[in-house]
């Protein structure tokens, strides 16, 4: 009876719905002015574009959401072994164009907004970016996200819900300053609040022993407690209904305990102090690849794996009586060794509450957790301070000590007393201050480690982690980084899109990236040569427009778009495209008029964000900008060459810049590059790369042929032979002769630049900048010649 009940109920609210929301231009319109008139609370007949965005956006979140239900229920029946993707930082930038793109409803969206008087377009522009990453590994993770979607995956992605993403960018006079990123302060119409989904946190405290059953056992009795509140946001595939979540957490007080006050002074404390929990979710750590032991880092980490466990362990727990099934029906792949205090978490519940028996509690973890590593050298791995951790968290040091006491005893049997051995491998690093070694714990304790290309796989064994390689061969492998074409193509470049479509006749490379192979058979057709060709040009319009409105820099879009966008670091050695720049500009100066019009005209752009704290980075900023003054207003150049530096580097930004590049420059030392994934984006988008063999670029070279490719600079294992080397070898004059010029002063600011330029000479240059340029000129050569051949129809 209760069955026929909710079916009869079910029936009716689906009477009540009107079935499913439609799409057609009519529907998406009715809906978008409801949600002006009932979510913005604006007048229907006068709203502007922010407004319009904003109920466009709840227009197309309702379809998300619908698809997400039917998600829920589906795999809520089938119970499949479900993928949980833990990660520290997503960089999904915008949602609108993605969204309405993925449901496959772009069209009528722009349809049913012309009606409106409004622009899709336009409206894409009004939304900020999601910025809650750093860079490459936040960005895959994003990337990520759509792949799994798309494939139908059961997969849920957990997160950290910062209050304030990376910060912005701001250029004045030349140098970098760093501003809070308000992405909240306007609302967030892609996240669904979920008040009901929340969990205690726990922090502090002590470790008691209790007699239980006639059993000692472990009690944590902790001395502080966060709420972690869930945030989702839908994501949907493509080309599929399948709709997965990335629930992010974000703190807030928790209700829990005792408040008794004796007078007001202490009742506002106690709820100004309470207030205080928020800080956790507050700020993302602007730092990539360099590891502070904080403890608001710390809290971070642990806040977003507990949530995230309990809720995994809740979901779990519903349809599941014991914990037999846990490793058949869950995976938990950790996103470098960021979130791999949930290994411990895990472990802690199932033995402490769960009261299940060490070993089996063991086994559970390992067959349930694996991870992902971005790291090439051991001085970028994660060590907390033993002390700073027990005293946030002190029965999970203990827990970590009892697994690091089992696997040295188990160590000590297949290696004997090979003390140096024993002391490398082991998760506790012995000194001064003693430390906890995150990657350690993560590949003891996981079944599967994975590098990001098949190079990087091939430094962890030889040397980040050559000793476990050694011990647990199988544990290792790699899956090279990837792109997904759904953003970095159909979002951000549809008249390519509609170019590729017509010349394979079939849509559907969108879902299988493999399939625009069959390009290849009309690479020599000069008709689509010239399709090809004008799709670009459109794109280089779009980009000159935003260059000079950004910069006042007038570029002429018939100069070849030399580009290099990404985070700024030594290894990446943005100098080194620098140093290119300013040969290149001594070449023009000192060549006769009538050779200049050989010159193949550039406009070299570069941009990305430096660490606050990176002083080089910050150097490197400022030396682009004094060269670009220098540069564009020397009437003797003109436009043979221009440099502007594009700043507040971001995923929408990338989207612009991408699509309208000829040449991008991905210039890491080799063996520095785990993978990179820039190159991929560029790449899909019909632009050649210059590059080191490095990374991901290896086998992408593999794939395109050294002939599609400027492939300059020391190979990876030339590279240690070359440091040893360094201090007997003489950089090439060329070099020397660039470095002078900033050494005295040709672009100013002589004494700030010294220490940038004591970093490549006198035995420094660890990079190889000074090895490498002779090679790197050779490049830009061969892709100036290309350049020239491709406008003469030689490509
Ligand atoms: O991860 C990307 C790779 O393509 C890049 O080569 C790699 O450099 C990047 C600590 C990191 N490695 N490590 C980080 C980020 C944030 C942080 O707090 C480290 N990012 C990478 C994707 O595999």
């Amino acid at each position: 009876a209760r069955r026929s009940g909710f079916a009869g109920r079910a029936e009716r609210m689906f009477g009540l719905m009107d079935g499913f929301l439609k799409n057609d231009p009519w529907s998406l319109q009715k809906d978008v002015l409801h949600h002006v008139e009932y979510t913005v609370a604006r007048s229907r007949f006068s709203f502007d574009d922010f407004e319009a965005y904003l109920a466009l956006s709840y227009a197309i979140r309702d379809r998300l959401i619908e698809r997400w239900h039917d998600t829920q229920v589906y795999f809520k029946r089938k119970d499949p072994k479900r993928l949980y993707f833990l990660s520290l930082e997503f960089l999904m930038g915008r949602s609108l164009s993605n969204s309405a793109v993925n449901l496959g409803i772009k069209d009528q969206c722009s349809d049913a907004l012309n009606q409106l008087g409004f622009e899709f377009e336009q409206l894409v522009e009004q939304e900020g970016d999601a910025a809650l990453g750093n860079g490459g590994l936040a960005r895959l993770s994003a990337c990520q996200m759509d792949s799994l979607a798309t494939l139908d995956f059961p997969a849920w992605g957990y997160g950290l819900r910062y209050q304030f993403g990376l910060f912005r960018q701001v250029i004045l006079d030349g140098f970098q300053h760093e501003q809070p990123d308000y992405w909240l302060n306007f609302g967030n119409p892609w996240e669904i609040e979920r008040i009901h989904v929340s969990y205690a946190v726990k922090f502090y405290g002590a470790v008691e022993e209790v007699l239980l059953n006639g059993v000692n056992c472990k009690v944590w009795i902790p001395g502080e407690t966060v709420e972690a509140v869930a945030y989702d946001n839908p994501i949907p595939g493509y080309g599929t209904k399948n709709t997965i979540n990335l629930r992010l957490w974000a703190a807030k007080p928790s209700g829990e305990g005792d408040m008794e006050s004796y007078n007001t002074g202490d009742y506002i404390n106690a709820v100004v102090n309470r207030q205080r929990a928020e800080t956790i979710s507050s700020v993302l750590y602007p730092d990539d690849r360099s590891y502070q032991g904080k403890e608001l880092r710390l809290k971070q980490q642990y806040f977003f794996v507990s949530a995230s466990v309990q809720d995994i362990m809740r979901r779990y727990t519903d349809s599941h009586s014991n914990f037999d099934e846990f490793s058949n029906k869950v995976a938990l792949q950790l996103n470098d060794t960021h979130p791999s205090l949930a290994i411990i978490e895990v472990m802690r519940i199932l033995v402490d509450e769960e009261n299940i028996e060490w070993n089996r509690a063991w086994s559970i973890v390992c067959d349930s957790f694996s991870f992902t590593t971005h790291t090439v050298s051991s001085e970028g791995l994660e060590k907390i301070p033993a002390d700073l951790l027990g005293s946030l968290l002190p029965r999970h040091l203990e827990i970590i000590n009892e697994i690091n006491f089992l696997f040295m005893e188990e160590l000590k049997k297949k290696l004997g007393l090979n003390y140096s051995q024993l002391s490398q491998m082991s998760i506790v690093e012995e000194g001064a201050v003693k430390n906890i070694r995150m990657a350690n714990l993560s590949i003891v304790c996981c079944h599967a480690v994975n590098g990001v290309s098949r190079v990087h796989l091939e430094l962890l064994k030889k040397r980040v982690f050559k000793d476990f390689c050694k011990l647990w061969p199988q544990k290792f492998q790699y899956k090279t980084n990837g792109a997904t074409q759904r953003r970095w193509m159909l979002v951000s470049n549809p008249n390519l899109c509609s170019l590729i479509s017509e010349w394979l006749g079939t849509k559907a490379w969108i879902r299988d990236v493999d399939l625009m192979i069959g390009l290849k058979e009309f690479a020599s057709n000069t008709d689509m040569q010239h399709e090809w060709r004008m799709v670009k040009r459109v794109n280089k319009m779009r980009l000159a427009e935003y260059i000079e409105a950004i910069s006042g820099v007038k570029v002429s879009v018939d100069a070849m778009f030399d580009v290099q966008i990404k985070r700024i670091h030594e290894y990446k050695r943005q100098l080194l495209n620098l140093f290119g720049i300013i040969h290149r500009y001594d070449c023009i100066k000192n060549m006769e008029k009538s050779d200049r019009m050989k010159v193949v005209p550039r406009v070299c752009i570069v941009g990305g964000k430096a660490a606050p704290g990176y002083e080089i980075a910050k150097k490197i900023i400022k030396l682009c900008h004094a060269v670009a003054e220098t540069i564009n207003n020397d009437p003797d150049v003109g436009d043979l060459l221009k440099l502007v530096f594009i700043p507040d580097y971001n995923v929408s930004v990338a989207e612009l810049v991408i699509p309208g590049s000829d040449l991008s420059q991905h210039l890491s030392t080799a063996g520095h590059e785990a993978s990179g994934t820039g190159s991929m984006k560029f790449l899909m988008n019909g632009c050649l790369l210059l590059a080191t063999s490095d990374g991901s670029t290896i086998e992408i070279i593999e794939e395109i042929g050294n002939d599609n490719m400027f492939v300059f600079g020391a190979k990876v294992d030339e590279v240690p032979a070359l440091r040893e080397m360094k201090s007997s070898l003489k950089a090439p004059l060329q070099f020397a002769r660039v470095v002078r010029m900033v050494r005295d002063g040709y672009f100013g600011h002589k004494d700030y630049f010294e220490s940038l330029c004591n970093t490549v000479e006198n035995g420094g240059d660890f990079y190889l900048l000074g090895n490498d340029f002779m090679s790197y000129l050779e490049a830009q050569a061969a892709a100036d010649k290309t350049f020239v051949d491709q406008e003469n129809g030689h490509a």
